[in-house]
Parts: C-alpha cells; sequence; structure tokens
C-alpha cells in the first residue's frame, strides 16, 4: 500500500498527541528523501493495532508501503520485511500495549539481533482503541476499567528495559515536540541496528498526561519530562542507564552503541566466511526440480 485507502475513516480525537507523532513520522521521512535521493517508497511503515497503529493511514504526502498488522506483532512482521529486503529502510509504529504488552517479547530477539529498523513506541500508558484499560505503563494507583479498585502492579520503566535489552539506540521524546521527535526518528533511522524512539503520546480521552508531564511550576509541580543535559554522552552506557534509573522520563537521544554491527551485515560475513551465497526464491524451486 503506497496510496492511501479513500475507504478507511478512522480519526484521532481532538489533541491526541499521535497527531504530533504522524507529523514528526512525515517530517523525518521528507528529510531523509531529500537528504538520501531515496524514494519515498524504499521505506516500509509496518504498524500494530491501536489508536497509534493507525498512524499508517493517517499519513498525509508522498505514502511510504504501509502495512497494518495485528496487535503486538508488528515487529515480528517488520523483521520478516527487513529480514527478505534488507535494502528497505523498515519503521515499526505502535502503543504501550502493542509494543510492551502483548509484544513486548519482540523486542529482546530483535535487540539482540540488532535488526536495522527503527520502531516508534507511541506511549500513552492506557490501551486507548479498546476504551481505557491498564496498559504496562499505566501509573500504579490508577483507576481503569481493568483496574477498579487501582491499578495494582508498578508502571513499568520501558527505558530502562531497553537498556536491559540491548537495544543499540535508544531515544525519548515529546508527542507535542513533532521537530525534535523528527530529528530523533532521522537519527534512529541512520542508526545502524534497532532503535527505539520511544514517545509520550498523551491520550485526551482515557489518561490525559499534558499536565503532569509539563508540570506547573509557579504552583511547585515538577515536571515529569525532563530535557537530558547537553553534556550526556549516549555513548557511554553506563550514563545511559544512569539517566534511565533517574525519576522523571529523560527526553533526548539516550543511548547510542558505538560501531553497532545490523543482523544482514553479520549474515553477510557469515555468508562470506561460509562460502554460501544466497538464493532467489526462483533458484531454490529450480534447485529442487527433478
Ligand atoms: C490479539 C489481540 N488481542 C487483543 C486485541 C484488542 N486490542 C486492540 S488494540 C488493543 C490495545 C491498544 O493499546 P495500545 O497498543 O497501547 O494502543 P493505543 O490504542 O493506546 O494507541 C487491544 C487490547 C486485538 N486486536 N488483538
Ligand atoms: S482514545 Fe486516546 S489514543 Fe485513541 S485517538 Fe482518542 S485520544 Fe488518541
Ligand atoms: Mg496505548
Amino acid at each position: 500500500m503506497s496510496k492511501r485507502n479513500p475507504e478507511y475513516d478512522f480519526k484521532w480525537c481532538p489533541g491526541c498527541g499521535d497527531f504530533g507523532v504522524v507529523r514528526a513520522v512525515e517530517l523525518a521521512l521528507a528529510e531523509r528523501v531529500n537528504r538520501l535521493k531515496e524514494p519515498i517508497e524504499n521505506t516500509a511503515l509496518i504498524a500494530g493495532i491501536g489508536c497509534s497503529g493507525n498512524l499508517v493511514h493517517l499519513q498525509e504526502g508522498p505514502q511510504p508501503f504501509g502495512f497494518h498488522g495485528i496487535h503486538g506483532r508488528a515487529l515480528a512482521i517488520a523483521y520478516g520485511v527487513k529480514a527478505s529486503r534488507p535494502d528497505l529502510n523498515v519503521l515499526a509504529v505502535g502503543g504501550d500495549g502493542d509494543m510492551l504488552s502483548i509484544g513486548a517479547e519482540h523486542i529482546g530477539p530483535q535487540a539482540k539481533r540488532n535488526v536495522d529498523m527503527t520502531v516508534v513506541i507511541m506511549d500513552n500508558g492506557i490501551y486507548g482503541l479498546t476504551k481505557g484499560q491498564a496498559s504496562p505503563t499505566t501509573s500504579f494507583g490508577d483507576i481503569t476499567p481493568t483496574t477498579p479498585y487501582g491499578k495494582l502492579e508498578d508502571a513499568l520503566r520501558p527505558l530502562e528495559l531497553y537498556m536491559a535489552l540491548g537495544v543499540s539506540f535508544i531515544a525519548s521524546g515529546l508527542s507535542s515536540k513533532p521537530r525534535e521527535l523528527a530529528a530523533m526518528i532521522t537519527q534512529a533511522m541512520d542508526h545502524k541496528g534497532f532503535s527505539i524512539v520511544h514517545v509520550q503520546s498523551p491520550c485526551t480521552t482515557y489518561n490525559d498526561t499534558y499536565a503532569a508531564l509539563k508540570g506547573d511550576e509557579a504552583n511547585g509541580i515538577e515536571p515529569l519530562a525532563v530535557d537530558i543535559q547537553s553534556g550526556h554522552d549516549p555513548a557511554d552506557a553506563n550514563a545511559a542507564l544512569a539517566l534511565v534509573k533517574k525519576p522523571g522520563i529523560p527526553i533526548g537521544i539516550i543511548y547510542q552503541l558505538a560501531n553497532s554491527v545490523p543482523m544482514h551485515e553479520r549474515l553477510e560475513e557469515a555468508r562470506d566466511r561460509l562460502k554460501v551465497r544466497s538464493r532467489t526464491v526462483d533458484q531454490m524451486l529450480t534447485a529442487l526440480e527433478i
């Protein structure tokens, strides 16, 4: 699908953070097309299911190839695309439910493979599409339809999880700052390896966190989201770990593994070493003919 589907009429609620994320994706892809002189169809955008996954239908302007996948399996689909077409720029998008609940088990393997793809996780701390159930990033004590007496689990800290799983590029952004977010997505797409851009993208209907993220200094309320200080070195894993363990949500580039080697390069190196040439599907079928 590199053309929009005119019959698909999903709409985000007014003020939904996902509007800022789609703008950031558009800006980052436009910049990439312009800088690398690469056609937009060279990007495959794979989405999960959720309000967030609808980003694949709601992009304006030139369209990349789009695939609206299934809940929790966007990374598996994206890996399939990248494995068969390593020349493509693969971008996966989804929500906190999609990527950190039902789909959480896919992050570790893709991180260890260091698959060369970028994942944009739109975290609103809730299951938006299915009307407001608690997700792993919902705060402790929050009342939702599935936690009527208050959420009993502590909220997951995704940035700590990505560090522990060895994700080779980690950024944290805000949907309310689409230009900064676009710059992070650009840097993530340029990174050779598995990159995650984790975005605070509030749900105005079921979990409006805009005020908490911004804080209210006049009334002594500290902002939850804090810009990373300019001295931070993303190549320093210990500094990155210390950063994500602090209270609050650091905003900026958290970690980037220096000299990152993605899976498809390791595969090429192994093929050269073993003198095994990859075969096309036609060649494999011909080899089977008697
Ligand atoms: C296998 C499967 N389980 C459950 C669902 C129902 N479902 C659809 S979206 C969703 C959660 C969406 O939450 P999130 O991924 O955070 O996206 P958001 O809507 O908040 O952007 C669920 C449980 C489904 N579609 N498929
Ligand atoms: S329910 Fe929440 S996440 Fe879904 S479109 Fe509305 S504001 Fe956005
Ligand atoms: Mg969500």
